[in-house]
């Protein structure tokens, strides 16, 4: 029998919109059930609990919100689950997280009022970090071909090249924030083509994935978001 891991892995997956998240966050679920690995997912933003719902509604533009006022809900959101996540994790079971901070931070940032990194940061730390980031990378003009952006905010070519600029800052910051840290405890922020087959991106993915998810279990405690 399969020992209990210690605790689960926390995985993210980022990217631009049409980058495949979605789809590939299924994938990876399915690939873990199919071996009967305990395995949780969230999507972030969480659009069912009362913050959530006001969230979407200004996504769908049937709301207006000062640019601090949405990105503080956007992070609110993620606090209001830390707790299930971090109990989910201790109890052993690994979590697929479709978009996170990171996506805070790189939209709000983008954004004309030009609200500096910092601050987009600030309401975030503290949160439980994730083990592995999977960052879906595709131009902006490859993401439109498939099929083009829907209807909500955001969803346009412009701001999508300016988030993607977001990201690239915060990979190497991630990296630089490890680098002064036992090796062990950095977030591993792993970059992929998104551009390529679903199944081409699944199997890369699942190469990262895979070390996490073993019996043995991830032994060092749960990080915290940029600490
Ligand atoms: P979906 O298309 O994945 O439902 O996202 N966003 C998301 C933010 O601006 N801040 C955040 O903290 C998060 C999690 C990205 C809806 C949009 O919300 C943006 C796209
Ligand atoms: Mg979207």
């Amino acid at each position: 029998m399969a020992t209990k891991p210690s605790r689960g892995a926390f995985i993210v997956i980022e990217g631009l919109d049409r980058s495949g998240k979605s789809t590939q966050a299924a994938t990876l679920l399915e690939r873990l059930q199919s071996r009967n690995i305990p395995v949780k997912f969230h999507k972030f933003p969480d659009r069912v609990t009362p913050i959530g719902q006001m969230i979407d509604s200004y996504l769908r533009s049937k709301s207006d919100l000062d640019d601090h006022v949405i990105h503080l809900l956007f992070s609110a959101n993620r606090w209001e689950l830390a707790a299930t996540v971090e109990q989910t994790l201790n109890s052993g079971t690994h979590i697929v997280c479709d978009r996170y901070a990171f996506s805070g931070i790189a939209f709000t940032a983008s954004k004309p009022s030009q609200i500096p990194f910092e601050w987009c940061r600030t309401p975030d730390i503290s949160l439980p970090a994730p083990d592995l980031i999977l960052y879906l990378d595709i131009s902006p003009n490859k993401a439109k071909e498939r099929g083009g952006y829907g209807e909500e905010r955001y969803e346009q070519e412009e701001m999508q090249t300016r988030v993607r600029e977001v990201y690239r800052r915060m990979r190497e910051e991630t990296m630089a924030v490890g680098s002064n840290r036992e090796s062990e405890n950095r977030p591993q922020w792993v970059e992929i083509d998104a551009g390529r087959s679903v199944e081409d991106v699944g199997k890369e993915i699942w190469i990262h994935v895979e070390p996490f998810v073993q019996p043995s279990g991830i032994s060092k405690p749960i990080g915290r978001l940029w600490m």
